[in-house]
């Protein structure tokens, strides 16, 4: 399977992140891609590409201009605040929650960090922008290609992206790669898209970004959010609206979950797939279902990575594989290539 990487992945290198009180080393670093970079190399599972140019534009159909220009400028704005900010990275202290407004953009850069995030675990370091923007163009050209006639194509992204929504950041998330996979094969010609979401953690960016839209059916399994992050979206109930109504949907299952109860909620979701009739898959590929996994609960082993690409090689749909979360570093290589392994022999 052809796999897009930039090794500019690393230049986004958080140090700590807010955990239940207190600053702890960040779970999302680049070892973890270095880690599945290596496995596909060692067991030679096609060509490894980095993108030379790409057309941005889909970025800007996916989010919002004034995300992306408080993103571009956030390093500069906040080593402007004090140069010492230049040895920490930026969280924000601050959110517009309920009866805020949320239209009127603050000058006070610490205001936008509030206005432009969710969470206080996402750190935004000096190569934040260069590594997401270089990410996106993985997911821009891994759909490309499979548009050109690949039968599948694996983003090797970092940082994740299906928290990201079209003007916010969260969940170490800040450019939605999977939506901006899906995005891209839309505007080629793909009449219908499905994504299909099976990293442990709800997607609740990528679901914000289509839940008005009939031409991308979101599917997503995961952690059931009444006790797991993101908490506050990722139910059942949430089927879509407007002319997106009938066009989410999510799984969740509860916490300790194995694979056996998991995979027939696999099946359930490719069977809402297939009646879609979706011109292509994106699948945001989490391994942090994986039963190491330092931040989840499900309790999958790496064996069950092959089954579940060959699973998903059964909905016979040009695939693009975007890497998201999975923290159990020293497994995530083999766990991701399990997959794409998977769906390599089950797409013969
Ligand atoms: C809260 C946990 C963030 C979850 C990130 C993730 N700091 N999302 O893996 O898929
Ligand atoms: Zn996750």
């Amino acid at each position: 399977m052809l796999t897009l990487y930039n090794d500019r992945h690393a230049l986004h290198h958080g140090q700590r992140e807010m955990f239940r009180g207190e600053m702890v080393p960040c779970f999302e670093i680049p070892a973890r891609a270095d880690f599945v970079l290596a496995e596909l190399k060692r067991r030679g599972l096609g060509a490894i590409e980095t993108p030379a140019a790409f057309d941005d534009a889909v970025i800007a159909r996916v989010h919002a201009p004034r995300y992306l220009d408080f993103l571009r400028g956030a390093w500069d704005e906040w080593v402007a605040l004090d140069p010492a900010n230049a040895q920490r990275d930026a969280f924000p202290s601050y959110w517009p929650i309920r009866t805020f407004r949320s239209d009127v953009l603050p000058a006070s850069f610490p205001a936008r960090m509030g206005l432009f995030s969710y969470d206080a675990g996402s750190p935004l370091t000096s190569g934040t922008w260069a590594a997401a923007y270089a990410g996106a163009g993985c997911a821009i050209v891994a759909a490309q290609r499979v548009l050109a006639g690949e039968r599948a194509a694996f983003a090797l992204t970092r940082p994740p992206g299906h928290h990201a929504g079209a003007d916010f950041f969260g969940g170490y998330c800040f450019l939605n790669n999977a939506a901006i996979a899906a995005q891209t094969l839309r505007d080629a010609g793909a009449a219908r898209v499905a994504v299909l979401d099976i990293d442990y953690h709800h997607g609740n960016g990528t679901q914000a970004i289509f839940y008005e839209r009939a031409d991308v059916l979101v599917t997503s399994l995961h952690g059931d959010p009444h006790t797991e992050y993101p908490y506050y979206l990722g139910y059942a109930d949430e089927q879509g609206a407007g002319a997106g109504k009938g066009f989410n949907r999510n799984l969740p299952l509860p916490r300790g979950t194995g694979f056996e109860a998991w995979r027939a909620a696999l099946t359930d979701a490719l069977a809402g797939i297939a009646a879609f009739r979706p011109d292509a898959l994106v699948v945001s590929l989490g391994l942090d279902t994986f039963a190491g996994d330092p931040i989840a609960g499900f309790t999958l082993q790496s064996d069950d990575y092959l089954r579940i690409g060959e699973d998903l090689a059964r909905a016979g749909l040009p695939t693009v594989f975007v890497f998201e979360g999975g923290y159990a570093v020293a497994e995530v290589g083999v766990n991701a290539v399990n997959v794409l392994e998977g769906f390599a022999e089950g797409a013969g």
